[in-house]
Order: structure tokens, then C-alpha cells, then sequence
């Protein structure tokens, strides 16, 4: 019996390293010929040993062939299921890979940016972490000048702030050009602390500054008007209004003409639920102080300038009439998607 059993153990080795080399079905094939076939390994066994009158060794034949079976059937299905994924199907459409986009304030800042260029404008960015100096101070804001809350900055230490307008870069530019002629226009993010339909803490805005010998209000009127009409459309329109800004003297608010009405304050003889009046604020602007500019190092007696600050996302607002600024930022993709 002792000889069997290691007849039997033998066959069972032999079936492992046949099955470690085995990786197709039709090595399967070949294996299910050699141990189970008419002519294989079990009935060898069973023929030539006395399974008939020794019932133990019998059963550990019978064993011996259920355990082979079942090792070659589930080589097989780990043969075909690699098989299986082998296969290609070149008929089968492909699949679509999703294509990004650059960011609808992006787009509006590349769009900006090109409009002014054609204008002669250098683009320029100046830090959103500023000291005191460049975005109060040398802007004609004095320390405790209540101007100073106007903007519900955010400070980092006494004398370091998030920037809450692109203003800083005016003195900046004039430290970094020294003399005239300067038309630059700086795109940056800025920071207040604000949140409602048409405030977000955190914006862009797009800063111009021309200063030259006789810089006067018609060149600034020319440029606002040149910008409204390529960004918003030819039909639009701008007015001035008198403001005050603490760097500007005389200082405006610039508005431009409603997309839904028209300009004329109606729809439909009801009044126009976008603007009311028949104009959208398009931001401030004005005649660069003469303080701003000797604290720039520029003689007020030999030249002049005028300067402008728009936010980015408030004429994307009026070019495009969302409700609500904050969309822009929630990064829901069906949104963006829009853009
Ligand atoms: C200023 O920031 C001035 N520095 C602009 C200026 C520059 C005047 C140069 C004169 C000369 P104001 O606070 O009005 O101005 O802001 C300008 C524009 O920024 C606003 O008209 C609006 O379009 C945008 N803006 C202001 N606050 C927010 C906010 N929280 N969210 C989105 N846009 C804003």
C-alpha cells in the first residue's frame, strides 16, 4: 500500500508542475489527455492496481481523479478569462475623454487684457500682498482718513494688507518706469470683506493707467468708451458721474448702457428688473491726484494722467447677465460647463 500512496503523491507533483507550465486551454486540452484520458494516468491505475479487492486504495484512486478534475477545470476558466481579456474589438466606438476649458474669468481676463493691448496698454501685475504705502498711504489715503473702511479690508499685520484694489499698482508702475509715458493695465485679484449677489471676497479687477504730457478727461472718455463698445458691443454707451476717490481728482463713476433694455429703462413698458434706470455701474475712474503723482516721483506741473478700476467679474456680469456672482465660484461644473 505504502508504494501506491507515493504513486499516487507522485502523480499529484507531477499534475502541479504540469499545471505551473500550462497557460493556454489548449495545454489544458493536452493535460486532461494525459491524466484522464483512455489512455492516461488514472486508468493506468486503475487498471493495474487491485482496486477491487483493496477498497482503500480504490478510493484514494477515485480521490486522486476527482482532485485532478477539478484543478484542470479551474485552470481552464483562468485560462479563458485571460483569453477573454486579450481580446480587442476594434468595432467598439471608442470612449470620449472629456475636454476642459479655461475658466470663464479667465477667458474674460484674456479678452480684456487683448482689448486694451490694441490700445497700446502693457499688461502688468503688481503683488496682492501690499504694504501700507502702495495701497493707502501713497495714494493720497492717510492713516485714520475714513476712506480706509470703505473697502472692508482684509489686514495681514498693521501695516500689510490683502490687497482690496488693483490702486497699488499705479504707484508701482511709476516707481518701476521712473517717467513718462506710462499706459499700462494691471489684472489682478483682490480682497474685501464682502459677500452677496454681486460682492464675492474674492475678485478681479483690471487697473489702467495713462500718464503722459497732456493726459486730459477726453482720453479717458475715449478709452472707456473703446473698451464698452468691443467687450459689451458697438450699440452700448458711458456716461461719467462725479465720485470721490481719495486718488483721483476730479473722480467719476463710469457706467455703460443696460444689454436688456437698451438704455432706455423699460421692457415691455414695464421698468427693467437688471438695472431700473437704463445704466449698469461700470466702475471708478478719475484724474490722477497730484499728490499720486509726486509720490510717484512724476512732476504734476509737466504731466498728467488718468487711471481706472474695473472689476473683471462685474462686466462679465453685464455682458453675460448672471443673476449672481457667487456662480462663479460654487465650481459647479454644469455651470462652468456654460462657458
Ligand atoms: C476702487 O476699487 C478704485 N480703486 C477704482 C479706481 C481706480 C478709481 C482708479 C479711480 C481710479 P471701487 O471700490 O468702486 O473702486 O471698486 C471698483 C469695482 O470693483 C466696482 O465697480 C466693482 O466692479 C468691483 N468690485 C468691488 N467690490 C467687489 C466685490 N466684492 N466683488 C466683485 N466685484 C467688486
Amino acid at each position: 500500500m505504502v508504494t501506491k500512496v507515493i504513486e499516487i503523491e507522485q502523480i499529484k507533483h507531477e499534475l502541479d508542475n504540469d499545471l505551473k507550465k500550462s497557460s493556454l486551454s489548449s495545454d489544458v486540452d493536452k493535460l486532461n489527455t494525459k491524466y484522464l484520458g483512455k489512455q492516461g494516468r488514472i486508468n493506468f491505475l486503475f487498471k493495474t492496481l487491485p482496486v477491487k479487492t483493496d477498497p482503500q486504495l480504490g478510493k484514494a484512486v477515485n480521490e486522486l481523479k476527482n482532485l485532478i478534475k477539478d484543478k484542470l477545470s479551474a485552470k481552464l476558466s483562468e485560462t479563458l478569462s485571460h483569453a477573454q481579456q486579450d481580446i480587442v474589438d476594434v468595432t467598439v466606438p471608442g470612449l470620449e475623454i472629456p475636454q476642459g476649458s479655461l475658466h470663464l474669468v479667465t477667458q474674460a481676463i484674456e479678452e480684456i487684457e487683448s482689448i486694451f493691448q490694441k490700445l497700446g496698454f502693457v499688461r502688468r501685475r503688481y503683488p496682492e500682498v501690499e504694504t501700507d504705502w502702495y495701497y493707502a498711504e501713497g495714494l493720497n489715503i492717510p492713516k485714520d482718513h475714513p476712506a480706509r473702511d470703505d473697502q472692508e479690508t482684509f489686514y495681514i499685520t498693521n501695516n500689510t494688507v490683502l490687497t482690496a484694489h488693483t490702486s497699488n499698482g499705479q504707484l508701482r508702475e511709476m516707481e518701476l518706469k521712473k517717467t513718462p509715458p506710462i499706459k499700462m493695465i494691471n489684472i489682478g485679484k483682490t480682497y474685501r470683506r464682502q459677500i452677496d449677489a454681486t460682492h464675492t471676497p474674492m475678485f478681479h479687477q483690471f487697473e489702467g493707467l495713462v500718464i503722459d504730457k497732456g493726459i486730459n478727461i477726453t482720453h479717458l472718455l475715449g478709452v472707456t468708451e473703446y473698451f464698452a463698445k468691443s467687450y459689451f458691443g458697438q450699440e452700448r454707451q458711458t456716461r461719467l458721474r462725479p465720485h470721490h476717490f481719495q486718488f483721483t481728482e476730479p473722480s467719476f463713476e463710469i457706467d455703460v448702457t443696460c444689454g436688456v433694455c437698451q438704455g432706455t429703462g423699460m421692457v415691455h413698458e414695464i421698468p427693467c428688473k437688471v438695472c431700473k434706470s437704463g445704466w449698469l455701474e461700470l466702475g471708478g475712474a478719475g484724474m490722477v491726484h497730484p499728490n499720486v503723482l509726486r509720490n510717484g516721483n512724476f512732476d504734476p506741473e509737466e504731466c498728467s494722467g488718468f487711471a481706472f478700476g474695473w472689476g473683471v467679474e462685474r462686466v462679465l456680469m453685464i455682458k453675460s447677465g448672471l443673476p449672481d456672482l457667487r456662480l462663479i465660484y460654487n465650481d459647479d461644473i454644469r455651470f462652468l460647463k456654460q462657458f
